[in-house]
């Protein structure tokens, strides 16, 4: 499942018109994750804070935004521009793949919801097949 070049474009005008809203769509991304999938919150057990708007989930969910960013700025070679945080996931957090998939729609459910004149069925399409591609990047490394 490949991105076209036509899906490749409707994601970047999409991230760039949602961009400047980052922080806010990564803590409610976060928030609702663990709210909705409360067994996602294991992984993050050491923090001191996991309600929902709280400091650490504010402070994470700027990460993975930041995350996507630089998956949206190396949308044609997402294997290699997430070779990093790739290894960081599967070596050192060992987070279950099954996860990125939870997230993605926490993420996808949040644009909906922040810009609902942006996310026509089209960008719909764009943004799930990118996010897909994201999280087979950031399990390329498992073994
Ligand atoms: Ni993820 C740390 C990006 C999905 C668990 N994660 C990061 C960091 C980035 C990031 C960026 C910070 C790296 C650093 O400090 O160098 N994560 C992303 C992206 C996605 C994603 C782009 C998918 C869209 N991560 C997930 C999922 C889980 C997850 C689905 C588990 C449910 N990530 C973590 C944990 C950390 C982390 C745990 C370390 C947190 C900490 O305490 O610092």
């Amino acid at each position: 499942m490949s991105l076209s070049a036509k899906d490749k474009d409707t994601v970047k005008a999409l991230w760039a018109k949602i961009a400047p809203k980052g922080a806010e769509i990564g803590n409610e991304a976060l928030s609702r994750l663990f709210v909705v999938y409360p067994q996602t919150k294991t992984y993050f057990s050491h923090w001191s804070d996991l309600t929902p708007g709280s400091a650490p989930v504010r402070n994470h969910g700027k990460k993975v935004i930041g995350g996507l960013g630089l998956a949206v700025e190396k949308i044609d070679d997402l294997f290699g521009g997430l070779l990093t945080l790739s290894e960081l996931h599967a070596f050192q957090l060992r987070v279950d793949p099954a996860n990125f998939k939870i997230l993605s729609h926490c993420i996808l459910v949040v644009i909906a919801m922040l810009f609902p004149d942006d996310f026509t069925p089209e960008a719909h399409m764009a943004m799930d097949k990118f996010l897909t591609r994201v999280a087979l990047a950031l399990s390329d490394k498992y073994r």
